[in-house]
């Protein structure tokens, strides 16, 4: 069977030589007269006898295509007749002027073909139809992304990322890859996952901690990776995946943390300032205004943070963590008292910090360490790093780390490292707080947990 039996069996045409001519966002008032083709699925029909409304969605939005019995060809009329939820279609028509509909135009088609069917949908397509549980969604991912204020997070989440790595590239920055197969944590063994790698171990990288330090002493200045990392946190939480998006960067030649710091907090800002222009349409869908952050974000040390939560009843002590309970006080605590969603908690103590952490030179016992929390919930983790051999190698020890499996890691640092420092800032962490996400499963295309390794 040649392919044009295949179309012939599934009772539709081949796309053919028809080009799209318009997005459904550009189809308003200002093109009336105008014929345009337009390429899409199914959104929604409304069938009203002698007049039949569809509601063609494209990777752009919604427009309206009317089709009234009186105005169109018998054909035209009775393909519409046949359409479903979801088939792809190519509507050919002409634009005319509507005032009741939102965009102000409507589209009144002379033809339609059909390109593709769908079966009988498991899930909705359309939004607030069925109130469906998140699980179900997941299940049917695919089909779930297609509905229009789902895309819009990974639209909005895209020009995050677009313009933070705009901000970097015109700082001098450059983009890396590094390995994701790995022979040793970076983050501490608790939450490894590990690897058959032909005769030997090896695990899927947590973090490109190691590598994007090293490129610095590979004499690169500035560099940064937007790449997945893994995580085998046994938790099934709100707030953690297995697999996530990992935005790092490293710079050389810092004075201080703080120098991080500011890198952070202005590359936030160019980011939020560029997204709320160019995902306007997006944010609107979602009903979210972005706040974009003033200059400088506020800083407060980690032993103030416990003081804080002490003083609301917790009882901490400054070696421990802030649990999850502690960081939605804290979501409470920092906009009351600070007037501000963003705040750096710097100086964590040693016990808390990773062994490549630079010991505090003014705060004894503390690092010069950093996370930024975001509506109380941490999205970044930063530090200045140790460049001193000596230094490094002592501080793994001290960790329970043996230097000789680092090898590959510390030699490098006996050759004159610069003195240098980085962060680690989880890309679904800040698109569920920018936009009030409730668990972080929403904020990736498709999530990796504890019970989930498909789609
Ligand atoms: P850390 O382990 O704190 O630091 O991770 C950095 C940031 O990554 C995000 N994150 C996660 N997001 C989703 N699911 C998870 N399981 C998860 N774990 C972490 C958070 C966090 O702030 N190497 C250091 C960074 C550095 O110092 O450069 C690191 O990985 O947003």
């Amino acid at each position: 069977m040649n392919s044009m039996d295949f179309y012939a069996k599934a009772g539709v045409e081949p796309l053919g030589k028809d080009k799209r001519t318009h997005f459904s966002s550009e189809i308003g008032p200002s093109l009336a007269g105008i014929e345009v083709t337009l390429l899409g699925w199914v959104h929604i029909l409304r069938d009203k006898g002698r007049i039949k409304f569809l509601i063609l969605r494209d990777e752009h939005g919604l427009v309206q295509v009317t089709i009234p019995e009186k105005k169109v060809t018998g054909e035209v009329f009775a393909i519409s007749g046949e359409l479903k939820p979801e088939y792809v279609v190519l509507v050919c028509g002409d634009v005319v002027e509507a005032k009741q509909v939102a965009t102000g135009a409507e589209v009144i088609p002379k033809k339609i073909k059909v390109i593709n069917t769908a079966e009988r949908l498991p899930i909705d397509v359309v939004e607030g139809k069925v109130d469906i549980d998140l699980d179900t969604r997941l299940n049917h991912r695919i089909l779930d992304l297609r509905k229009p204020a789902v895309n819009a997070i990974f639209r909005i989440q895209h020009s995050l990322v677009r313009f933070a790595r705009d901000f970097l590239e015109r700082n001098g920055f450059i983009e890396i890859h590094t390995p994701k197969i790995v022979a040793e944590a970076t983050e501490g063994g608790a939450n490894l996952f590990e690897v058959k790698y032909f005769e030997k171990k090896a695990y899927l990288a947590q973090s490109p901690q190691f590598y994007k330090q090293l490129m610095l002493l590979a004499g690169f200045g500035r560099v940064f990776e937007i790449a997945p990392v893994f995580r085998a946190e046994k938790h099934n939480t709100r707030r953690h995946i297995n697999e996530y998006t990992s935005f790092d960067f490293e710079m050389a030649w810092i004075g201080d943390v703080d120098d991080v710091m500011k890198m952070e907090e202005k590359m936030l800002r160019h980011a939020f300032k560029n997204t709320a222009q160019a995902a306007a349409a997006e944010l609107e869908l979602l009903g979210v205004k972005l706040e974009i952050p003033k200059l400088p974000f506020k800083r407060i040390k980690y032993a103030k943070v416990i003081d804080l939560l002490n003083q609301e009843g917790k009882e901490m002590s400054i070696t421990d963590d802030v649990d999850p309970e502690g960081e939605r006080l804290l979501g409470e605590i920092f906009p009351r008292k600070f007037g501000t969603e963003m705040v750096f908690i710097t100086h964590y103590p040693l016990e808390l910090r990773p062994a490549y952490t630079m010991p505090s030179l003014t705060d004894e016992g503390m690092t010069e360490s950093f996370d930024l929390t975001y509506k109380g919930m941490e999205i970044t983790t930063g530090s200045q790093r140790i460049h001193l051999y000596d230094l490094l190698v002592e501080r793994f020890r001290v960790k329970g780390f043996n230097p000789a499996d680092f090898s590959f890691y510390l030699d490098p640092f006996k050759f004159g490292a610069p003195p240098h420092g980085g962060l680690g800032l989880g890309v679904e962490r800040l698109t569920m707080q920018l936009l009030d996400i409730e668990n972080i499963r929403e904020a990736i295309l498709l999530p990796r947990d504890r019970d989930r390794i498909t789609p």
